[in-house]
């Protein structure tokens, strides 16, 4: 007779499951948790004969699996409130960037910061998230822009994983900008990309992708092309911001390398998404960026649909274009946004952001074997995850099973 180490009854159960209807609900449900992992999942009636070591009833309160953000800037200095005013003024963001501003001061104020002054407000935004029902976080480099700082942040990032019970996925973006000191080298740059800051990233372990920011203003598909070589050389995923702003054929381009993930993807075209269909690239759309820069072009949610791409959604997090701390908030902008439904909008914080970080075969859902990443709701439908503004209805986060602190 197994002995669980905790077993969850009288839940109501989303548990997301990749092919269920309706959210995969199970109604009077219960969880049995071991070592930290999911033992049993199902209808209270089909419980199997087991003592638990602790049992906890939910009082009829939905859970969900706990919510994944594959896609943030949370280490940075300085904000960009300044740039902000600018820009509802009626300054572009293009604009801004091609004068020195934008990416360029967020790296100006992050070169400046130490690494504890860089720790404790990310660890503030960490906090945000996980208020939210986050459990698993990535977090991009890409401010700053030369070995020294792009490992600093890379540093940061790691640490919050390893001092918080959440989960941090790192991702290498040096490629987000040309730093000042190769204006008009942007090839010297790559090149130093690809010789120094890839190979001490892996060497010394603070990288688990490799990300790039495809756009006329920044890198070229030939310049990405050859930072993803040397990623994969070194067997790094990788994953791009693509097409957010113009189409760069970015999505293409991340299908070609069977990226982890094509970020943002309001300009793709026709071809760009069927490229990514017959890939395993998933879409990350990223609504508080479309917002911010009060964007008007959709990315092609009902191609994406037709063809089966895994659709996630994420917050985005910088300071720039997505000052966005919520990945409810994102949920719900989605929803109004880009008109993805409801229960979308969850499979794409759940089940599609763990494929987007490479993470679905042990968390993303819930179901035995997986983590028991567990988010537990004052909600009367799942559907309200998406619906309210300005609420935070999470009242409880289990991390591999264990109770978190949401303060
Ligand atoms: N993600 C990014 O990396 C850029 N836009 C986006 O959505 C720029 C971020 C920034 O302006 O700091
Ligand atoms: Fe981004």
């Amino acid at each position: 007779m197994p002995a669980w180490d905790l077993l969850l009854t009288d839940a109501r159960i989303a548990t997301m499951q990749r092919g269920a209807a309706n959210y995969g609900t199970i109604e009077d449900g219960a969880i049995a948790i071991t070592g930290g992992s999911v033992a049993w999942l199902g209808a209270r009636v089909d419980l199997p004969d087991a003592t638990a070591k602790e049992t906890r009833s939910l009082s009829g309160h939905w859970v969900t699996p706990a919510l994944i953000d594959c896609h943030t800037h949370l280490v940075f200095g300085g904000d960009r409130s300044a740039e902000f005013e600018q820009r509802l003024q009626g300054v572009s963001y293009e604009e801004i960037a091609r004068s020195g501003g934008g990416i360029l001061s967020t790296v100006h104020a992050t070169r400046a910061a130490s690494h504890d002054e860089l720790f404790a407000s990310a660890m503030r935004r960490l906090r945000l998230l996980a208020a939210d029902g986050v459990a698993t976080v990535e977090i991009k480099s890409g401010y700053g822009l030369d070995v020294e700082n792009e490992l600093k942040m890379l540093e940061v990032a790691r640490n919050l994983g390893d001092t918080t019970e959440l989960t941090v996925c790192t991702t290498l973006l040096a490629a987000h900008a040309v730093p000042p000191e190769f204006t008009a080298n942007s090839d010297g740059y790559v090149d130093l990309i690809c010789e120094q800051l890839i190979p001490a990233a892996a060497e010394r372990r603070l990288a688990d992708a490799v990300d790039a920011y495809c756009e006329s203003f920044a890198f070229s598909p030939k310049q990405i092309a050859k930072v993803f070589q040397t990623a994969q050389s070194f067997s790094l995923p990788v994953k791009l911001h693509a097409d957010q702003l113009s189409d760069g054929n970015g999505a293409a381009l991340a299908a070609r390398f069977n990226a982890l993930s094509a970020d943002h993807l309001e300009y793709t075209s026709r071809e760009g998404v069927a490229a990514m269909g017959k890939s395993e690239t998933a879409a990350v759309l990223l609504p508080g960026a479309f917002l911010t820069l009060n964007e008007s072009r959709q990315p092609p949610v009902d191609e994406l649909r037709s063809h089966g791409i895994p659709i996630a959604i994420a917050t985005d997090c910088n300071p720039g274009t997505s000052p966005l701390c919520s990945i409810r908030e994102a949920m719900a902008l989605a929803c109004r946004l880009f008109k993805l439904t409801p229960e979308e909008c969850l499979a794409g914080v759940t089940r599609e952001a763990a494929l987007a970080l490479g993470l679905d075969a042990d968390r993303g859902t819930l179901e035995t074997g997986k983590r028991a990443d567990i988010a537990i709701w004052d909600i009367d439908h799942p559907r309200e995850l998406s619906y309210w503004l300005g609420v935070r209805p999470l009242s409880g986060l289990l991390i591999s099973g264990l109770g978190v602190s949401l303060t």
